[in-house]
C-alpha cells in the first residue's frame, strides 16, 4: 500500500488577482506533490481561496458588488492561473462552499463542548489587511506617528461583543508540542519565533464578529459570524470531508505539511493546533514557512506600480522556466529578489545551454547518425562508470534527500553539478570525433550519456514536467519507468532507440530593460 501524503498551501484571499507570491507558494507545493508521487506515495494536494472576512466584505463594498460575486470572479482567476502553471492539485477548495460552513460549525461545536468558547466583549486593535488582532505592545509607529501592525498595516480600535476561544489554556500543551516535535515549524528561525511568542504568554482570542455578516454563522448565536481565521484554517480538514469520517479524512489526515508564507506562521503554529487540540482532532505533522518574494528588492504594490501578473511571466518566459527559476534561485524559507534578467540568466545558463543543450546534442546526433537505433557493444570504461555513478547519485540520492526537506535550491544544485559533469565528459570523450576513429567506443560514450540524460530528466520532472516529458518521450522511456524507483537500476542502455527530439528549453533573449 502506498503511504499517503497530504500537502496544502495557504488558501488565498480572492480580494484581487493573484500575484507572484501566490504562484511561488503553489508551485513549490506542486513540486513537492509531484515529487512525492514519483516517490510512490499516494498524494493529496489541496489549494484554494479564503473567501470570508472583513477584507473581502470591504473590497466588495468598494467595488459595489456582493462579496460572493467578488469571490466567484477572483477565485476563478486563481484557479485559471494554477491550471496554466501546471499545478496538479487534487482539490481546489473554496470556503464559501456549503459543506465548509457545516465543517466550520462542527469544529466550533467541538471546541464549545470542550468548554473553550465563551461570550464577552472585545476591545482592542484589529488589522483588516492582516485579518488579525494585535496587542498594543506589538504595534509599531508609522511615518506619520500612526499605529501600525507589526506587518506595517493600518489597525483600528474595535469594540464589539464577541465569542472568545480560551487560547490561554493551551500555552503549556503548545510548548510541549514544540518540545516534542522540533520540526513542527520549519525553518528553525520561524520555530524560535513561535516558541518565543507562546512562552511570552497567550491571551484568549476573539473568534467572532457582529459588525458584518459575510462569513460562517456561529451555531446558536446567528448574529455572530466566525472570525475568518477559524473557518479558513478549517479548510484543511473540511476539504477531506470533516466532520464525516470519510475515507479521505481517515487516509490523509493529519497533513504531512502545511506550506505557508512567513507572515501567517502564528495562525498555523499557534491557533490551529490549539483549535485542533480543543476539538480532539489530530495535529498536522509540520508547518513550513517560505520567505517573501521581492521585485528587484521592493515589495510589489499597486501604488508603486510594480505588481507582476504571474500568468504574463509564464507566457513570456515559459511555465517550466518560471517554475525552475523560482525554486532554484532562492533558498526556500528565505526572502528572495527577482528580476526578468535573473530569470533569463538562470534559464539560459542552466536550462538552455547546459541541460537542454546536452540532451539535444546527444539525442539529435543519435537520431541523425545512427538512425535513432544502436547497440553499444564496446566495454564500459572507468570514466563511463564514474560519470554514471555521479549522475545517478545526484538524481537518486542527493536531489530526493534535499526535496524531502523542501530544500529545493540545494537539490537542484546537486542536479546541476551532475549536468556539468556530463558536459565535461562530452568535451573529454569527444564522441563526434570518435565517429570516424572508433565508432564502437562512440556508441558506448553515447549510451553512457543517454543513461545520464534519462536520470536527469526523471529527477527534474517535478520542477519542469513538460520539458522533462518531452525528453523522456524522445528517449522512448516507458510511462511507468519515469519515477524515482526507476533510478535504482541502470536501464538497458545497450539497446538504444531515440526519436528526433525538439528542443526542451528555448534560449531566451535578454529583456530590453536590462540591456539599456
Ligand atoms: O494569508 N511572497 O492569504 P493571502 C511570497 N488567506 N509569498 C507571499 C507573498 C510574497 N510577496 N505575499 C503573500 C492569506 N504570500 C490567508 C491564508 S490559510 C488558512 C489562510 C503568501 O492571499 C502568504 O504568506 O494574503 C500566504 O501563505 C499566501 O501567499 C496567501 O496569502
Amino acid at each position: 500500500m502506498a503511504e499517503p501524503f497530504y500537502i496544502t498551501t495557504a488558501i488565498h484571499y480572492p480580494n484581487g488577482k493573484p500575484h507572484l507570491g501566490h504562484a511561488y507558494e503553489t508551485i513549490a507545493a506542486d513540486v513537492c506533490a509531484r515529487f512525492q508521487r514519483l516517490r510512490g506515495r499516494e498524494v493529496r494536494f489541496q489549494t484554494g481561496t479564503d473567501e470570508h472576512g472583513l477584507k473581502m466584505a470591504q473590497k466588495a463594498r468598494e467595488l459595489g458588488v456582493t462579496p460572493r460575486a467578488l469571490a466567484d470572479e477572483m477565485s476563478g482567476y486563481f484557479r485559471e492561473l494554477f491550471e496554466k502553471l501546471n499545478i496538479s492539485f487534487d482539490r481546489f477548495f473554496r470556503t464559501s462552499e456549503d459543506a465548509h460552513h457545516r465543517a466550520s460549525q462542527a469544529i466550533w461545536k467541538a471546541m464549545e463542548a470542550n468548554g473553550d468558547l465563551y461570550l464577552d466583549r472585545y476591545e482592542g486593535w484589529y488589522s483588516i489587511r492582516d485579518e488579525a488582532y494585535y496587542d498594543e505592545s506589538e504595534l509599531i509607529e508609522g511615518e506619520g506617528g500612526e499605529k501600525l501592525s507589526p506587518q506595517g498595516t493600518p489597525v483600528e480600535w474595535t469594540v464589539e461583543e464577541s465569542w472568545f476561544f480560551r487560547l490561554s489554556r493551551y500555552q503549556e500543551p503548545l510548548l510541549a508540542l514544540y518540545r516534542d516535535n522540533p520540526d513542527f515549524v520549519r525553518p528553525e528561525s520561524r520555530f524560535n519565533e513561535v516558541a518565543r511568542f507562546v512562552e511570552g504568554g497567550l491571551r484568549d482570542l476573539s473568534v467572532s464578529r457582529t459588525s458584518f455578516d459575510w462569513g460562517v454563522k456561529v451555531p446558536g448565536a446567528e448574529n455572530h459570524v466566525m472570525y475568518v481565521w477559524v473557518d479558513a484554517l478549517t479548510n484543511y480538514i473540511s476539504g477531506l470531508g470533516y466532520p464525516d469520517q470519510t475515507a479521505d479524512f481517515t487516509k490523509f489526515w493529519p497533513a504531512d505539511v502545511h506550506l505557508i508564507g512567513k507572515d501567517i506562521v502564528r495562525f498555523h503554529a499557534v491557533y490551529w493546533p490549539a483549535f485542533l487540540m480543543s476539538a480532539g482532532i489530530a495535529l498536522p505533522k509540520s508547518v513550513f514557512a517560505h520567505g517573501f518574494l521581492l521585485n528587484r528588492g521592493q515589495k510589489e504594490s499597486k501604488s508603486v506600480g510594480n505588481v507582476t501578473d504571474p500568468g504574463e511571466l509564464a507566457d513570456r518566459f515559459g511555465v517550466d522556466i518560471l517554475r525552475y527559476f523560482l525554486l532554484r534561485e532562492f533558498s526556500f524559507g528565505q526572502d528572495g529578489s527577482w528580476s526578468a534578467e535573473a530569470i533569463v540568466n538562470r534559464a539560459n545558463s542552466e536550462l538552455a545551454n547546459s541541460f537542454g543543450n546536452l540532451a539535444q546534442r546527444v539525442m539529435s546526433f543519435i537520431a541523425k547518425n545512427c538512425g535513432g537505433n544502436f547497440a553499444a557493444e564496446a566495454p564500459v570504461q572507468d570514466v563511463d562508470k564514474a560519470l554514471r555513478e555521479k549522475v545517478n547519485h545526484a538524481c537518486a540520492v542527493e536531489l530526493p534527500d534535499a526535496f524531502e526537506k523542501l530544500a529545493f535550491a540545494a537539490g537542484l544544485e546537486a542536479w546541476m553539478q551532475a549536468v556539468f559533469a556530463c558536459n565535461a565528459y562530452i568535451d573529454e570523450q569527444a564522441p563526434w570525433a570518435l565517429r570516424k576513429t572508433d565508432p564502437e567506443r562512440m556508441q558506448r560514450v553515447l549510451a553512457t550519456l543517454i543513461g545520464c540524460i534519462r536520470d536527469l530528466a526523471i529527477a527534474v520532472s517535478p520542477v519542469t514536467p513538460t520539458a522533462a516529458a518531452k525528453i523522456l518521450d524522445a528517449l522512448c522511456v516507458a510511462q511507468d519507468a519515469r519515477d524515482f524507483a526507476a533510478l535504482a537500476h541502470d536501464p538497458a542502455m545497450d539497446e538504444i532507440r531515440v526519436d528526433q527530439p525538439s528542443p526542451a528549453f528555448p534560449r531566451l533573449d535578454m529583456p530590453e530593460e536590462a540591456a539599456s
